[in-house]
């Protein structure tokens, strides 16, 4: 019989157990209102991002909920310019990317949400994480999470979410890459690094949705990246909500991250809301970009 979730979760700390499921749990229904919370919030997130109704319904949510498992400490959410106390004998400090990809939600491509779960007080870098997980909501909603004992991936069904994949690794040779930001914008060192790539084959393939596009990674090996930019140096990505979780995921299937210097996990945050250059996938690539850009 196929293992659900809560079977897979049996070998982990219990409380870390409790916390991955309540967030399946809170996944669902997130999925469940994606079609009726629809149109703009008129409201800006700290990024100067106008906030979608679903954006900021699917923040409060969460926290809500997060609130009353009474798990959870701190949540560093993208919807929320401070951090959120939520129970102060709470185990676990959380970042939170309640609905990456939302402006996908307009052409109904994918998005998801993105959770990186630690132990120590927040800000801190990436390499802290205890465990990390994403929620794709896509023609069939999936989840993927790491509590350092490898990337194991679960579909959702009407018995919940039961198990697809065990220990991903990104496959070598990659076959794609997704990149953001307008190629003019690029640094040329890094566009001729992608022209590069395309020279030996990887596919373009973006979705608008980090999340997305980083889980084509996982299956099929490549790069992601929302690099660096002439106009914008920090490129686009938050640090703590979207690029500390991936990149903790991508390590334990075998891949790597760089902001073109060093590991994302281990860049030391100056402030929540930071932005970090973001490049992601296969070892060789991430080795090789490095050596370009440093
Ligand atoms: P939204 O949540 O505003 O759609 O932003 C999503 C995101 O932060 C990340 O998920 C994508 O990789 C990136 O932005 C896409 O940015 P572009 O729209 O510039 O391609």
């Amino acid at each position: 019989m196929t293992k659900t979730l809560e079977e897979h979760l049996e070998g982990i700390d219990s409380e870390l157990a409790s916390l991955i499921l309540k967030i399946s749990s809170i996944a669902n229904a997130i999925s469940n209102e994606l079609p009726y919370r629809r149109g703009k919030a008129n409201t800006k997130n700290v990024f100067g991002e106008l906030q979608l109704v679903v954006d900021k319904w699917a923040d409060q949510f969460l926290i809500n909920e997060l609130r009353k498992s009474g798990l959870v400490k701190t949540v560093a959410s993208e919807e929320q310019p401070d951090l959120v106390k939520l129970n102060e004998e709470g185990i676990f400090n959380i970042t939170l990317d309640p609905l990456d990809g939302s402006s996908n939600i307009e052409s109904n491509n994918l998005v998801g949400t993105i959770v990186g779960i630690y132990k120590k007080d927040l800000p801190t870098q990436g390499k802290h994480q205890i465990a990390a997980m994403y929620i794709l909501y896509g023609p069939v909603t999936t989840l993927v999470y790491t509590a350092q004992n490898g990337v194991h991936e679960f579909l959702h069904t009407k018995k919940g979410f039961v198990f697809r994949e065990e220990s991903i690794k990104l496959p070598e040779p990659g076959k794609l890459y997704g990149i953001g930001g307008l190629r003019k914008d690029w640094l040329p060192s890094f566009r001729k690094y992608v022209e590069e790539l395309e020279m030996e084959g990887y596919k373009l393939r973006y979705g608008g949705a980090f999340v997305g596009d980083f889980n084509q990674v996982l299956h099929y090996g490549g790069l992601f990246a929302y690099p660096a930019l002439t106009t914008n140096p920090n490129g686009k990505l938050r640090l703590l909500v979207e690029s500390n979780p991936i990149s903790f995921i991508a390590r334990e299937a075998e891949g790597a991250s760089t902001n073109g210097k060093c590991s994302i996990l281990e860049v030391e945050p100056e402030h929540i809301d930071q932005r970090i250059p973001t490049y992601i996938g296969n070892k060789n690539l991430i080795e090789k970009l490095e050596k370009i850009l440093r």
